[in-house]
């Protein structure tokens, strides 16, 4: 008997219950434990502690009752007593007692436990009041969201106690929980990460908190934390560190740490509420303005074409402030053309020397940056978008779009990414837990049109479409959406079936974006291309340059030069979709290398002369060429780095091939589609 009960006493799990005050926690602690409670103090504080005993199946549990918080900051002497006792103590099990009447408030704490790893078992209790004030939880999609078993209580009747206990004991066998990773987008993210390698060199701090909980509490200047961690020997670089990336947070962002977290916290709990609790309407039921406004814009029926608006609107503003801005940077190029030819000429310089200087380095690197005002104009409307909120809700209304198709719909989170570039795009599917959609994702990321392909379409839209410029510009973007949703589904169905995993869209509040954080996530994203113009492309036009000038003797830039031979080798392929001329050719095989380089070499075979690119191009394309050009551009071949982080991200050198092949299969069915089907309509 004795060995017996030592065995028991040796099994004794603690239980610890946290939650929001009135969220019926002493209830449930009261159902738990009956009558075996002990009543005290917490050590050094005058702040009640309660302990009781619960039996089950033989064994004894320690059940504690934290005090109720609604958060686990260090604002009050009850947060710090129940965020202490679950850091030091570790207890087995926590039960996150949530009011189901109130989720949106009371999930906030559990999200708290969530992030610091606690083995958490939700009791969604008051279930009848939920009722009654017309909520419908879908328990199972909320447990999946949060990642952590749910079970709905009512504790005044004691419904659903003998689950819960069950629950709560297959938990404490079972061991550790998960750990939530919320998104605290990208700036907060960088910082996090780094501190977070940081933390994990510090072997003592490291086996006491969970690494990246404790970063997060040290770039919220956590009082608490940082004097914890100040006071360890050995912690000064970390501490300098944690002090200077939330400085540069609140530089970049505008605002303290602290209020971005709980923003993001925020988001997460209203992306988990708005799929997991329906509501029918009741005219009392108060809207937040967010809510008000997500009413309209992520509505079921306006959902899409609000999106589509804003993207039109995007490149209508794109379009409209950059025409007037690529003149200036063209009368800057004519103008530094001309001041160049004079200088070397003055010093007696070569032909070659400037022919290598005005149509290879100024004809091929300018016409590419003649396009950076509109780079940047696009990138400053996306950053405006995002900083927003609306770009959380584009994902949020494609998300149900893809998901009726079957297809995961965080996937279109990294598409979204892949208007600026499809290597941060491809980089951020990480974000996907299923391997199977994360391929899917991979492979279809490269049908974003980036900012590199930018510098194409505006020269030929501007070239051929100059009363629709626009709306064309959009049909190209939008038609990169329609097909990476269609191969999507395709490479869903036949590579890589299964069903797709849950997940929780983050729905930040909406907010007025500040002209600093906008204009520095522009530059971050547009900066990019202009280290790009005068490395990789710098590189590129002067190699096409020497191409064109050779055989030696050969006149520049001809058809018998080394350019002209390479295309006029390839250009057969592109003949039925219009544009079978060796210089089209050749720019699209250097495209490859970077996709802005398709302008960068018109620009070195053509020159830029005195009438400009864009009338060279007239005289070669018609515009209904010059449309299925533009197709070809968008979907053939991703570009070097894209192929490069493919390989990396897939591993694999079968699925990179893949990528390569049948985009460009894609691409020029599209084109040889559009020309064809455009000749038959009598449009070229
Ligand atoms: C009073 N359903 C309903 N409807 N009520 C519940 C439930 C439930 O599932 N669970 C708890 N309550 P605590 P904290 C009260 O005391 O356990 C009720 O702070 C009253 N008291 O009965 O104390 C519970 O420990 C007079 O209500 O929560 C209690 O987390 C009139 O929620 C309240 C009406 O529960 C808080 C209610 C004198």
């Amino acid at each position: 008997m004795d060995s017996v009960q030592k065995l028991e006493v040796s099994k004794e799990k603690v239980i610890a219950l946290a939650g929001n005050p009135n969220s019926g926690k002493t209830s449930i602690f009261n159902n738990l434990t009956g009558s075996r409670q002990h009543v005290g103090n917490w050590p050094g504080v005058t702040v009640e502690k309660k302990e009781g005993r619960l039996t089950y199946q033989g064994v004894c549990h320690k059940i504690i009752d934290l005090p109720g918080t609604y958060s686990l900051g260090a604002y009050s002497e009850d947060e710090v007593i129940a965020r202490d006792f679950i850091l030091k103590e570790k207890p087995d099990v926590i039960v996150s007692v949530v009011d189901a009447s109130n989720l949106e408030r009371n999930l906030y704490l559990t999200t708290q436990l969530l992030e610091m790893g606690a083995n958490v078992v939700v009791a969604l209790n008051m279930m009848d009041e939920a009722k009654a004030r017309g909520l419908n939880y879908n328990v199972q999609k909320l447990s999946a969201m949060l990642g952590v078993p749910v079970i709905t209580t009512v504790a005044t009747k004691k419904e659903g106690m003998d689950q819960l206990v069950a629950k709560v004991i297959e938990a404490a066998d079972a061991g550790k929980g998960s750990l939530l990773k919320i998104d605290y987008g990208n700036e907060l993210e960088e910082e996090l990460g780094q501190l977070e390698s940081t933390i994990q060199n510090h072997g003592q701090l490291s086996a006491e908190y969970p690494a990246r909980w404790l970063a997060l509490k040290m770039l919220e200047e956590d009082e608490h934390i940082h004097n914890e961690v100040k006071g360890r020997a050995g912690t000064a670089d970390l501490v300098a560190q944690a002090e200077k990336s939330a400085a540069h947070l609140l530089d970049v962002i505008g605002e303290d740490t602290e209020s971005l977290v709980a923003d993001r916290r925020y988001g997460f709990i209203t992306g988990v509420a708005k799929k997991s609790v329906t509501k029918r309407e009741s005219a009392e039921q108060r809207l937040t303005r967010s809510d008000k406004i997500d009413s309209i814009v992520t509505s079921r029926f306006l959902g899409i074409p609000i999106f589509l608006f804003a993207m039109w609107a995007v490149f209508q503003f794109t379009f409209t402030l950059g025409d007037p801005m690529i003149g200036w940077v063209e009368t800057f190029f004519e103008w530094f053309g001309g001041l160049v030819i004079a200088g070397l000429t003055a010093i007696n310089s070569s032909d070659l020397v400037i022919s290598l200087m005005v149509d290879g380095i100024i004809g091929g690197v300018g016409s590419v940056l003649v396009f950076i005002p509109n780079i940047f104009l696009l990138f400053l409307a996306i950053s405006f978008l995002e900083d927003s909120g609306y770009m959380a809700r584009a994902a949020y209304v494609m998300d149900r779009f893809m998901n009726s198709l079957g297809l995961h719909g965080k996937a279109f989170i990294p598409l979204l990414v892949g208007f600026g570039c499809n290597v941060p795009a491809i980089m951020a599917t990480r974000t996907l837990e299923n391997k199977r959609d994360r391929m899917v994702t991979i492979l279809i990321a490269p049908l974003m049109s980036c900012g590199a392909r930018l510098p194409v379409y505006v020269l030929f839209v501007g070239a051929f479409f100059s009363a629709n410029q626009g709306l064309v510009l959009f049909s190209l973007y939008i038609l990169g959406i329609v097909l990476a949703v269609i191969m999507g589904k395709i490479f869903k169905t036949f590579l890589f079936p299964g069903e797709a995993s849950p997940f929780v869209m983050e729905l930040p509040p909406y907010r007025i974006p500040t002209l600093k954080g906008t204009f520095i996530h522009m530059w971050e994203r547009g900066s990019a291309f202009l280290k790009k113009a005068g490395t990789i492309i710098f590189s590129i036009v002067v190699l096409i340059w020497v191409l064109s000038i050779l055989p030696w003797g050969v006149e520049y830039a001809s058809q018998e030069s080394l350019v002209g031979k390479l295309g006029s080798f390839v250009a057969p392929i592109f003949a039925p979709a219009g544009f079978g001329t060796w210089e089209a050719a050749s720019a699209l095989v250097f495209g490859i290398l970077a996709k802005e380089v398709v302008v960068g070499t018109l620009g070195v075979i053509y020159g830029v002369g005195e009438e400009g690119l864009a009338t060279a191009i007239q005289q070669f394309w018609t515009p209904l060429a010059a449309y299925s050009f533009m197709v070809m551009t968008l979907i053939y071949i991703p570009c070097a780095a894209v192929i490069g982080v493919i390989k990396r991200e897939t591993n694999s050198w079968k699925w990179t091939g893949f990528a390569v092949g049948y985009t460009l299969a894609l691409g020029w069915l599209m084109a040889v589609i559009i020309y064809q089907g455009g000749r038959l309509l009598g449009l070229g």
